[in-house]
């Protein structure tokens, strides 16, 4: 099988300098301003920028990492990637009825996803009807009016999906949840799924809760980092500033991670004249781990901790806490007595002395906070290894107290916030009933499609019907082929974008764009100014409101665009009043305060405070609504995944220049590459076993159980310092590359850091 990714002309320039061994710095503060000029020009650049993560500004957009509380927040509370996803939106170019004339959806299918968000803002609803070969204008009211007529038309309300990227709001995600379940279905599926779902499955069972247990301050008070799986410096920035101030307060930390990132060695800080003229090392010890070897190298730390905690009864394990909050210690304590360190060796391809050292930094430090990301949770055994790092966490007793505790970093800002609001195809019966309570509907219970099944139900004529409240799915999910395929074969396809992208051109047989405000745009919708709410990656809830004026006239906010939707379908066979919800947000608010836990008289803690925490038990009270009632030490099989001869595995990754499928240019500055996407980071042993030699370009076929060779082809092989048999690329060009069908086990999250590949070289 294979799909042609279109390929930038930009790459035939692509050039490959030295990898940065420090991130940020004086470049990144020239590189935001730079990109801010260019896209917004002055005025909306100070309106912008400044306004970026401020008390009562605009909650950024490129990633979920907290807000500082006043005392560590700086004027410029922002990153060069927030800048980027700031400039982005705020481009005064834009995408209207001329555009999509003069391009048909053939023609711009031909593009890079680079190009198509390039071109700028969506401004006008727009449609492409049965056999049309353009998109073409629509008035609001008709295209709410023909998505009803369609939804109506399916014959169950399962064959319709609601997709949701995590950008969205509280109050729009509750609105779209409440919609999909008056129209029938839990088919709520969202970039959670391909994201930290791993995380909320392994947390659910072991802590009962699926968020991650620290607070900001938390890692402020820390002796002990880890950052596991993680690529701080482009992905989440302003958490760099963080682990700085934590090494100057003389923290250490420890990095697991296949790829020395740059982000996780050094970090001068252009927001302090120290850091810009000293900067700080950052990780204390790096272990340059084999992709997947994390569940062998966690298995290790508890064995060399229990070990520990034998030769010195109680300086390591946390025996009150253990006894009196945990089930399933002994069993665990068992399982592990017996560690084949020949696996544990080959699965990470670390030595046993640097496994140790680590060990000795995790049995020695009084204060543990571990942070991972896509690194962990994209793998088959993902949700096993997010529980081995609990089991670590919780024979230390580093949970529920200040300086410790599990954190998971999440991706889209709000990614977080639209999972509490009940965008989740499993939402237990407890919100269910609630939501029943109050709208006096009942919901449906069978579970829905998460964003794998949706895909399988669209491929396999189940589902019709697809919503986008943003995102693109299409770029996003793995198996690009048949995703595709499932999309076109779809009776209506319905994206809420800002930006064009392939989601609106791997269409259904009826497909609309319609174009919607952004985080930094000002929301008058009814007339009033309008606030709405996100949760970040620590569970604080806070108000953002945009202040820059709309790309254009037309734009809807996504909650009256889902309204109008809602109202246009439903009719009045449920009592919901989506007019007077899209007039004032503050009526949605006050419906969440009464279905939403921990979110009691949510409007008025908005309207008054602007934020709060949202309730944690395990953090604020050691309390674990687990069966059990308390934490559970879990026992997983240690299995060690290999690469068949002469293959390699392949993990899909960010550049520092893009978010997500959105790609700001072509550059990935700390890893040394200019002008190109289309390389593959590969060991010097690699290259010389396979004969290859850097620079060579080579097709990429991936070979997974079915039999089915995917492909994906001309990328060029780059010497890189990472683990032989490891190798790396970007995603989305690589996602053709992943087997629907090769999914973390649990989780159902597509194995996106574990690709089987063969390199094939060109003739
Ligand atoms: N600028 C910018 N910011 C973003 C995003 C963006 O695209 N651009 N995306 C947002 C989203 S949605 C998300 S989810 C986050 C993603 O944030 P990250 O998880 O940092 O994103 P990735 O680029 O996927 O990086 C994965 C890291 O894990 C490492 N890794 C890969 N395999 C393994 C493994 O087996 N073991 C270990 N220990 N490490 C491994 C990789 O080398 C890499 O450093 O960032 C968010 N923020
Ligand atoms: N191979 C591989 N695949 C992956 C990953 C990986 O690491 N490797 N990572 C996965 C992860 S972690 C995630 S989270 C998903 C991301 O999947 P998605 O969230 O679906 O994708 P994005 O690229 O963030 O979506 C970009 C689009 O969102 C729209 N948009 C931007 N801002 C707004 C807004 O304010 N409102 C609305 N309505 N639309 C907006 C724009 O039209 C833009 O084109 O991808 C996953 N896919
Ligand atoms: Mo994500």
């Amino acid at each position: 099988m294979s799909s042609s990714t279109p390929i930038d002309a930009e790459e035939a320039d692509l050039k490959v300098g030295k990898a940065k061994t420090h991130a940020a710095g004086l470049t990144a503060v020239r590189i935001s301003m730079a990109t801010a000029l260019k896209q917004m020009g002055p005025v909306r650049t100070a309106r912008n920028l400044l306004r970026l993560n401020q008390v009562e500004g605009f909650d950024c957009m490129s990633c979920a990492w907290p807000d500082p509380d006043n005392k560590h927040r700086h004027t410029a509370e922002f990153c060069e990637n927030g800048a980027k996803a700031v400039s982005w939106e705020g481009t005064r170019d834009t995408v209207g009825p001329e555009f999509f004339a003069q391009h048909s959806v053939a023609e711009l299918n031909t593009q890079t996803e680079h190009w198509l968000e390039k071109q700028g803002r969506l401004t006008h609803p727009m449609v492409l009807r049965p056999g049309a070969t353009h998109y073409e204008p629509i008035d609001w009211d008709d295209a709410f009016r023909l998505i009803g007529e369609q939804l109506n038309a399916l014959g169950n309300p399962d064959e319709a999906l609601f997709y949701t990227s995590g950008r969205a709001s509280n109050e729009a995600a509750f609105v779209y949840q409440l919609f999909a379940r008056a129209f029938g279905t839990n088919n709520l599926p969202d970039c959670s799924n391909m994201c930290h779902e791993s995380t909320g499955v392994g947390l659910s069972e072991s802590i009962g809760i699926g968020k991650g247990s620290v607070s900001l301050q938390d890692i402020h008070e820390a002796d002990l980092i880890v950052v596991c799986g993680q690529n701080p410096g482009t992905n989440h920035p302003r958490m760099l500033s963080a682990l700085e101030q934590a090494k100057h307060r003389g923290a250490r930390i420890l990095a697991i991670n296949p790829l020395r990132e740059a982000g996780l060695l050094k970090f001068n800080n252009p927001q302090t004249p120290k850091g810009m003229l000293k900067g700080a090392q950052l990780a204390d010890q790096f272990l340059q781990i084999r992709s997947n070897g994390d569940l062998a190298l966690w298995q290790a730390f508890g064995h060399l901790l229990l070990e520990a905690e034998e030769r010195n009864p109680g300086t390591v394990v946390d025996r009150e806490f253990v006894e009196s909050s945990t089930v399933g210690f002994e069993q665990y304590r068992k399982h592990l007595g017996e560690l084949d360190w020949d696996e544990v060796l080959t699965a990470t391809g670390l030595t046993r002395e640097e496994i140790e050292s680590a060990a000795e930094l995790l049995a020695t430090s009084k204060k543990i906070v571990t942070c991972w990301a896509m690194g962990i949770t994209q793998h088959r055994n993902a949700v096993a290894t997010i529980k081995e790092i609990v089991n670590v966490t919780l024979m230390r007793g580093m949970i529920g107290v200040p300086g410790a505790g599990l954190c998971p970093v999440r991706g889209h800002s709000n990614v977080q916030g639209d999972r509490s609001m009940g965008v989740w195809e499993q939402s237990p019966d407890s919100f269910l009933d609630k939501l029943r309570d109050e709208f006096g509907f009942e919901p449906p219970r069978h579970h829905g499609y998460d964003a794998v099944n949706a895909v399988r139900a669209l491929r396999d004529g189940k589902a019709r019907a697809f919503i986008g409240l943003g995102g693109n799915f299409v770029s996003a999910m793995s198996d690009t082929t048949v995703t595709e395929a499932g999309m076109r074969s779809a009776a209506l396809t319905v994206q809420i974008s800002t930006k064009l992208n392939r989601s609106h051109l791997a269409h259904g047989s009826t497909a609309l764009i319609l174009p919607t405000l952004g985080r930094t745009e000002k929301d008058l919708t009814g007339g009033i100014v309008q606030r709405v709410t996100v949760e970040d990656s620590m569970s604080a809830v806070h108000a953002s409101r945009g202040r820059s004026e709309p790309a254009g006239e037309l734009l809807r906010s996504e909650v009256d665009i889902l309204c109008g939707i809602a109202s246009a379908t439903l009719g009045d066979r449920v009592d919901v009043p989506w007019t007077e919800f899209a007039r004032d947000y503050d009526q949605i608010r006050q419906r969440i305060g009464r279905v939403v836990p921990g979110c009691e008289n949510y409007a008025e803690v908005i309207r008054e405070r602007g934020g709060f925490t949202m309730p944690h038990p395990p953090r604020d009270s050691r309390t674990f609504p687990t069966p059990e009632g308390k934490a559970v030490f879990t026992a997983s099989p240690l299995q060690v995944l290999t690469v068949p001869e002469g293959r390699v595995v392949l993990q899909t990754m960010r550049s520092h220049d893009q978010f997500n499928t959105t790609i700001y240019g072509l550059n990935d500055r700390y890893r040394g590459i200019k002008s190109g996407r289309r390389v593959v980071f590969i060991s010097a042993a690699d290259l010389a076993e396979l004969g290859f030699a850097d620079g060579d370009v080579v097709n990429l076929v991936s070979e997974w159980e079915d039999g089915i060779e995917r492909r994906a082809d001309e990328f060029r092989l780059v010497e890189y310092s990472t683990p032989k048999g490891c190798v790396a690329a970007y995603y989305p060009e690589t996602n053709p590359l992943i087997p629907l069908d090769s999914t973390a086990l649990d989780s159902n999250t597509p194995t996106s850091k574990w690709v089987v590949v063969r390199l094939e070289r060109r003739a």
